[in-house]
């Protein structure tokens, strides 16, 4: 079955709501859980499920996507198995960017149509869920779907980000309005008691969609329109069979800072809702690091990825990302850490001592809680940064704040001694 599907990423979007973390780098390329991408928590769930032909289409930054692409998914060369990047293009036809969700998958048509295929699964890059494709495809063929949407209950307070939908006893969608602003009471709906006691009473879309390739073929050339949520599914509605498909997992939408934010501390839980240590894998590029050390550190609830050198006091409920190096005496709370993409030398390590000039990681005696660290940067000795309510939003040059978030941006330089 799987052989008849094709899979398509969306892979960005300008990520003006990543901001700092997609200034040099498109949204699907942005570092995750200490040494993961964006890109590859879709892509994994597609290789899991048995889908291996794979377009990820962008159009801002991709140099550093293309990189990891091309680093990280290598297949036998027997196999038709591949992971394109198709990034907006102009043609003789065409010679303007994506101009929305539909235009880059409408743009991209030509790239796909020499593929044998049954069934286009369209996919966000900036979503964090485990999901087995399989059962979403099966429902879709059992149900002699043309379009199905992959929903999920949502409470009021999260309506307004996304697609809503009222869906009838056969599971058909009957209608759908994309992020609806106010006065939506009407868009309630009946859900069963659990979801009903979590207040998650709107039937929300996840932007996973299937098409039939005939249906995608033929909507996307005859309706000039530019966006799946805004235009293309609410007209499907009147021409095709649009079926809702109920997910129940753990999903959520990472693209903002303060949910991308949640998303990385909460793999700190316990039981993490999104369980890296499952049976299936999270596939990310194989770097040959070696082993992580720590000396005299207390460790609550971290995560910590390979490559580090750790010399902190303390790190509470936090993700340490690869090859990061924590100097003494130092105290980290609810960071997100992303690490570093190389190692200074030891000459490099005894000259910034002498100069005393902060090294790429983070110095002695600081104390930081509630920051992201973007890749690289130099935290020097001394330094406080302690995020929370009482910053106010804004751009500081060399870190953001975003709801009271920390944003060190990256290959930023934090002096010794300052205090945010
Ligand atoms: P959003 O995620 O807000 O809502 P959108 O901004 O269109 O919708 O992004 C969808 C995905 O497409 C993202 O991964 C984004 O980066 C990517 N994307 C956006 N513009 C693109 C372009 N020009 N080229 C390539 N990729 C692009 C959508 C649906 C809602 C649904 C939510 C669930 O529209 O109905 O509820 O997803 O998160
Ligand atoms: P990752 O492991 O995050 O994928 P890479 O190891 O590919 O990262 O490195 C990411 C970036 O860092 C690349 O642009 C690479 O050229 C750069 N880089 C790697 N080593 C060094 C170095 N010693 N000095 C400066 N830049 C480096």
């Amino acid at each position: 079955m799987m052989s008849k599907v094709l899979a398509v990423i969306l892979g960005g979007g300008s990520g003006t709501r990543l901001q700092p973390l997609t200034a040099t780098r498109s949204k699907p390329a942005v570092p995750i859980a200490g040494k993961y991408r964006l890109v590859d928590i879709p892509i994994s769930n597609c290789l899991n499920s048995g889908i291996n032909r794979i377009f990820v289409l962008t159009q801002f930054n991709s140099a550093s996507l293309n990189k990891h692409i091309k680093n990280t998914y290598h297949f036998n060369v027997f196999s038709t198995a591949f992971v394109d990047i198709l990034a907006a293009e102009q043609t003789p036809n065409n010679q303007g960017w994506f101009q929305g969700t539909a235009d880059a998958v409408r743009q991209s048509l030509h790239h796909m149509s020499p593929f044998d295929f049954d069934y286009v699964l369209i996919l966000s890059g900036d979503q964090l869920y485990q999901i087995d494709f399989n059962h979403m495809i099966q429902d879709h063929i059992d149900r002699k779907a043309e379009v199905s949407v992959a929903t999920i209950p949502v409470t009021a307070k999260d309506v307004p980000g996304f697609g809503i939908m009222k869906i009838d006893a056969e599971g058909l969608i009957t209608a759908f309005i994309e992020k609806p602003k106010s006065d939506f009471e009407e868009w309630k709906s009946e859900v069963g008691p659990e979801m009903e006691s979590q207040g998650r009473v709107y039937q929300a879309s996840m932007g996973i969609y299937i098409f039939n390739r005939n249906v995608l073929y033929d909507t996307l050339t005859n309706d000039p329109h530019t966006d799946f949520g805004k235009e293309i599914i609410p007209e499907a509605l009147n021409k095709n069979r649009v079926v809702s498909y109920q997910y129940d997992g753990y999903w959520t939408d990472i693209g903002t800072i303060p949910s991308f934010f949640e998303a990385n501390i909460g793999l700190t839980d316990d039981i993490p809702e999104f369980n890296l240590f499952d049976k299936k894998t999270i596939f990310s590029r194989p770097r040959m690091l070696p082993p992580s050390k720590v000396q005299g550190t207390t460790l609550e609830r971290t995560v910590i990825a390979d490559g580090c050198i750790i010399h902190a006091s303390r790190i509470e409920r936090s993700v340490v990302g690869i090859r990061t190096r924590i100097g003494r005496g130092t105290t980290i709370e609810y960071c997100y850490i992303m690490g570093s993409d190389y190692y200074q030398s030891l000459e490099q390590l005894e000259e910034a001592k002498n100069s005393q000039t902060p090294i790429i990681g983070i110095g002695e005696r600081c104390y930081i809680k509630n920051a992201i660290l973007d890749k690289n940067c130099r935290i020097g000795n001394d330094v406080r940064i302690n995020g929370g309510a009482h910053l106010k939003d804004g751009d500081y040059g060399k870190y953001t704040v975003n709801e009271g978030i920390v944003v060190v941006k990256k290959n930023a330089c934090i002096d010794n001694g300052t205090v945010i």
